[in-house]
């Protein structure tokens, strides 16, 4: 949908980051990493830790608090300051869910029904998943909207969800005949790291919920269980390192360890292959191993010792979430009266 009347706030962005199990690379690369590097460039940015999000598959009752700690820990040791960003969790502002509803009003089933991650993630039995998992995206749509967010960082996965948040907004602002109310939130996608590969199958992204341990690098693993696991990562049969693009084009899963080691080196692919193209994958691998650890122990140490305090994590969540709220509180004042609903 496109708009006449473009919306003219503040720029703002927001993103989160769903309390399913433990972090991984991709997560580190396509997520956190760029919230701290915008951050940094200056960038107003709510961040959140979607515990609404991560009850829509089955999970552990007794587990959620903990993951949402450690969900907090990371984005804080990946370099998020609570006092320059506003870093919360979902469930502790209330506004996100009551503009999920208003939005499931004004989304239409036919947009839903074309979101692959929800085919993906309730496979063949679709008829068993939890209502919770087709209206994910549209909680992702009041996520960013309650705080007329208009950039959003994410990994490429996230891109139709993004479109959908357009598409709703956009729609929105056309029956309610509130034009440039929402803005259309755009994707900070593109870079190094947007889609980081498992280490088993290059067609197929790094995942939390991959059952496969040894598909992803989480920010928890020590050292040698890193090296392990980059050791062990597949890659083919067509011989060395490639010398150019082309020749990377059919080795996905060459590509994805080339992509890794430039994403976190700082690099692009055509720099990692003028270093190593044609030499051998007993010299490239154990240079990423080299280079993973180094990046990631320093996150991975400050993350437990954030961890070894959680009053000082819940402490920041609750600052957080008072700042959230009052972004949030007269958005959802202003939806009201748009909506028309009946008021005091
Ligand atoms: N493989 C990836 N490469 C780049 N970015 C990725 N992200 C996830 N996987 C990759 C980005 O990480 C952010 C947080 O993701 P999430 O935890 O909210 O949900 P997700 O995308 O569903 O992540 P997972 O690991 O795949 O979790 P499960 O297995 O629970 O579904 C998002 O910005 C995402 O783009």
């Amino acid at each position: 949908m496109t708009e006449q009347v473009s919306y003219s706030g503040p720029q703002r962005i927001f993103s989160g980051i769903q309390p399913t199990g433990n972090l991984h690379l991709g997560n580190y690369l396509g997520a956190l990493k760029k919230f701290a590097d915008l951050q940094d460039a200056g960038w107003e940015g709510i961040y959140c830790v979607v515990d609404l999000h991560a009850i829509t598959m089955p999970h552990a009752k007794g587990a959620l608090a903990d993951q949402t700690r450690q969900i907090a820990a990371a984005m804080m040791a990946a370099g998020l300051d609570p006092d320059t960003s506003t870093i919360f969790v979902q469930s502790s502002v209330r506004a996100h869910t009551e503009l999920t509803w208003i939005f499931n009003c004004v989304a239409r089933m036919g947009w839903l029904e074309k979101m692959t991650q929800f085919k993906d993630k309730s496979g063949k039995d679709s008829e068993r998943a939890s209502v919770g998992l087709f209206d994910y995206p549209v909680l992702q749509a009041a996520d960013i909207l309650v705080y007329k967010a208009t950039h959003v960082p994410v990994g490429e996965d996230q891109k139709q969800h993004l479109e959908l948040s357009r598409n709703i907004a956009a729609r929105f602002n056309q029956q309610y005949d509130v034009p440039g109310f929402f803005p259309l939130p755009e994707g900070l996608i593109e870079g190094p790291g947007a889609r980081i590969m498992s280490l088993k199958d290059g067609t197929k992204k790094m995942s939390k919920s991959d059952p496969a341990e040894t598909s992803r690098i989480n920010l928890i693993d020590d050292t040698d269980m890193i090296a392990k696991k980059i050791k062990k990562a597949k890659t083919d049969t067509l011989g060395d390192m490639p010398e150019t693009m082309e020749e990377m084009a059919p080795r996905p899963e060459v590509a994805n360890l080339v992509g890794i080691y430039a994403a976190l080196a700082g690099m692009s692919d055509e720099q990692v292959l003028a270093e190593y193209g044609g030499k051998g994958f007993g010299t490239f691998k154990p240079a990423l191993a080299e280079l993973a650890v180094e990046k990631l122990s320093p996150i991975t140490k400050k993350m437990r010792e954030f961890l070894d305090d959680p009053a000082e994590i819940d402490a920041a969540m609750a600052k957080g979430a008072e700042k959230a709220n009052a972004v949030a509180a007269p958005i959802i004042e202003e939806v009201r009266r748009v909506v028309g609903f009946w008021q005091v």
